[in-house]
């Protein structure tokens, strides 16, 4: 395979809501530009990124697959990310790499709940993005209709470089908005040149001005010169789209049919000549060992770094390891640092990856995204750098589990497998239920394991209620050297999220210096195990005001002990209360379903927040319902729930649940969508489980 330059290279993350088309996209686009001799397709189980059995056997993408193809002399790696709720976490890794993002939506029905949030990690991470409209060969579908969702949710400036020319199954050919060129696309996509058609060219000429205005505000010489003139000439325009993508002052739409093949060959001109290349960003920032704030160029005279974003586990190639290269080149066999561990790993060969099929590089450069084999310990978040240099990049922070289940082996023969499957870990968590199944059945396919699934315990933790002043005195006198540890602490109760602070509060000597820290992990253990019902005490401070110490008895043990002490004498007083998880959930239901929701809602102890109706789910998010009427309550998906309140079975099966908990309430939210039937209005709810703890804590002690 080819070596490319940084400046040849352009990183796609192709995002978008489930089955907006984006793996369809990829696949077409591959097929279009040579890459593939076949064209894959998503309904025939043959596209290159959905390539695991269980993306084939549901139609989804069910985590990030990488692809590439070379157009005009330049590598395009195309990364496929899921857009189902369960698994759209994985295109935040994705954003983190890509330099640029095609946000891919339905042209029939426009922006939807994923979308947004897939617009949010794109955000995040400052990716400039274009969009793609996809299915416009389809009945009802409306270039505008995609447009328009966009405008009023993402309030940018988003303009179409492409348009349509003819609609639904008549949909041919586009008009390229930036050249002023028209085409049509025969069955291999391939595009031939035909006039700009007289009809709609009011459209057209309006669609171009607004181009010219965009590009214009993106640059202050250029604005002068737009007002000075009234216009700009294509010399000023053409140059300054790249800058204005790479800002994130444009962000351009091009119209699409993927089972047509119409307008893809000219999307990818567009990609070549205007998405931006690696080297657009200023640099990668990390840190070095000592924690410094580090950076490197993307280039390849620089020392070497990469960050790693996919780990694949394999069935016959072992553990693969994804990494886009920050700065630097690397060529088989190197030896390189890994700085997250502070371990060595040696490389072995190179590859691009084109699916599941990995092909040989001799080096690659920096921005390209390359894969090795068996390594002996990266994981996914881990940086490789040159050792002289090191380097470190924060790693992508993954949603916490959602959804838990207890698993059980079927037989005995399973539970002996099932411990070499899965490392003794019988919790399985996941981002939703589907997420779960499907490991449940990559288990079953792979391993030959087969488990049943239990709903799970709800993770609940304590807290303190209370302040208090409490002495944890620790004494031990069993003949030769004793043991004496003695403390004064203040425990107070914190706001829910913050979880521990322990503030040295001692003036003078009365505990020497090196064995305070031996009170404050003596705490930290006890709180370990809670108060209560056993779960973790968080959320509460403690001052450490006081103590004594004995010249020859006192060593950090006894200090670590009359922590432990303190804080069991604490818990008398401090009025320690259970916290159940409550977590935000919005959902998106067809309006028919709102009574039966807001009933169930509320026999749920579900506190609705506020209420909204539209075509589209804006601010919509998220799935999952805590059951506390069980003794040992359980953590029941909305899916089950919906399906027994007879909200329709058509809504379940789009129900799932990511992120989140109580204690990080920025993260705490749960999407469900429960309807796809876009062309209802739907109602949004926002909904915050109450939290009873002091009366839950009764009840407890009661049963
Ligand atoms: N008619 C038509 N169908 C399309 C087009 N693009 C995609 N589809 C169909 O839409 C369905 C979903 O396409 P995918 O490419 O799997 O969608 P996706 O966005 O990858 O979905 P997830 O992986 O679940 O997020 C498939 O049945 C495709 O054949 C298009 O341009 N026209
Ligand atoms: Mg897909």
């Amino acid at each position: 395979m080819k070596v490319y330059a940084t400046e040849a290279i352009r990183n796609l993350a192709v995002i978008g809501h489930g089955d907006a088309g984006k793996t369809q996209l990829i696949s077409s686009l591959l097929y279009v530009a040579g890459a593939t001799p076949r064209w894959g397709k998503v309904d025939e189980g043959t596209t290159v990124t959905d390539h695991d059995e269980d993306s084939i056997a549901r139609k989804i993408t069910l985590n990030t697959a990488l692809a590439h193809l070379e157009h005009k002399e330049t590598k395009v790696n195309l990364i496929d990310t899921p857009g189902y709720a369960a698994f759209v976490s994985h295109a935040r890794p994705a954003c983190r790499v890509a330099d640029c993002g095609v946000v891919v939506t339905d042209g029939v029905k426009g922006v939807e709940v994923q979308t947004e949030k897939v617009w949010n990690y794109a955000n995040e991470f400052m990716l400039p993005r274009l969009m793609v409209v996809t299915k416009l060969d389809k009945e009802h579908s409306d270039i505008g209709i995609a447009l328009d969702s966009a405008h009023n949710v993402f309030k940018r400036a988003i303009v179409p470089f492409t348009l349509p020319i003819g609609k639904e199954h008549n949909f041919k050919g586009i008009v390229d908005v930036v050249h002023m060129k028209a085409y049509e696309f025969d069955e291999r996509g391939k595009a031939k040149e035909i006039d700009i058609p007289t009809e709609g060219r009011d459209v057209i000429d309006k669609t171009r001005e607004r181009l010219v205005e965009l590009v214009a505000e993106s640059d202050d010489a250029l604005l002068e010169k737009y007002f000075d003139q009234g216009t700009l000439d294509d010399s000023d325009v053409l140059p300054n789209i790249g800058a204005a993508i790479a800002n994130s002052k444009l962000c351009p739409v091009f119209a699409v049919s993927t089972t047509n093949l119409v307008g893809l060959s000219t999307l990818l001109d567009h990609i070549i000549e205007f998405a931006p290349d690696p080297a657009h960003h200023d640099a990668e920032h990390g840190k070095n060992e000592k924690e410094e704030p580090e950076s490197r160029k993307y280039s390849s005279s620089e020392t070497f770094s990469a960050y790693c974003f996919r780990t694949i586990a394999d069935p016959f190639a072992g553990r693969i390891n994804v990494f886009k290269i920050f700065s630097g080149k690397v060529g088989t066999d190197a030896t390189v640092y890994n700085s997250t561990r502070g371990t060595s790993e040696r490389l072995g060969a190179l590859h691009t990856t084109q699916g599941k099929q990995l092909d040989k590089v001799p080096e690659a450069n920096a921005g390209d995204i390359i894969a090795c084999v068996k390594l002996k310990e990266t994981q996914t978040g881990d940086t490789l750098c040159d050792k002289a240099h090191p380097i470190i990049y924060d790693p992508v922070e993954y949603p916490e589990a959602a959804i838990a289940f207890a698993i059980e082996p079927k037989s005995r023969q399973d539970e002996e497998k099932i411990s070499v499957a899965i490392q003794k870990e019988f919790l399985l968590a996941g981002s939703g239920q589907v997420h779960v199944e499907s490991v449940v059945e990559k288990l079953k396919k792979r391993y030959s394991v087969e488990v049943m699934l239990h709903p799970p315990k709800v993770p609940y933790k304590e807290t303190i209620t209370q302040r208090a002043e409490v002495q944890g005195r620790h004494k031990k006198q069993t003949g030769g050297r004793g043991q004496f540890g003695d403390c004064k602490v203040i425990f107070e109760p914190l706001p829910r999220g913050e979880g521990f602070i322990f503030e040295d509060k001692i003036f003078g000597g009365s505990v020497p210096q090196q064995y305070r820290p031996a009170i404050e992990k003596g705490i930290i253990e006890a709180a370990q195990s809670g108060a209560i019902a056993g779960y973790p005490l968080v959320d509460f401070k403690v001052q450490l005001i006081d103590g004594s110490y004995h010249n020859v008895d006192s060593d950090e043990h006894s200090f670590r002990a009359a922590g432990r002490k303190a804080f069991r004498n604490a818990m008398e007083k401090v009025k320690p209360a259970l916290l159940e998880p409550i977590m935000d959930v919005e959902i998106t239901a067809p309006q028919e379903c709102s009574g039966d929701i807001m009933g169930d809602l509320n026999s749920r102890r579900g506190r609705v927040q506020g209420q909204s109706t539209g075509a589209h789910g804006r601010d919509a998010q998220l799935p999952i319902d805590i059951e506390l009427n069980h003794r040992r309550a359980r953590i029941i998906p909305y899916a089950v729930l919906a399906l027994r309140s007879g909200s329709g079975s058509a809504c379940a099966e789009n129900c799932s649940a990511s992120e989140g908990r109580r204690t990080n309430p920025r993260r705490g939210r749960r999407v469900i969508v429960m309807s796809r039937r876009r062309e209802q209005s739907v109602i949004i709810f926002r909904v915050t489980y109450s939290v009873k703890e002091i009366i839950l804590v009764r009840r407890l002690r009661k049963a």
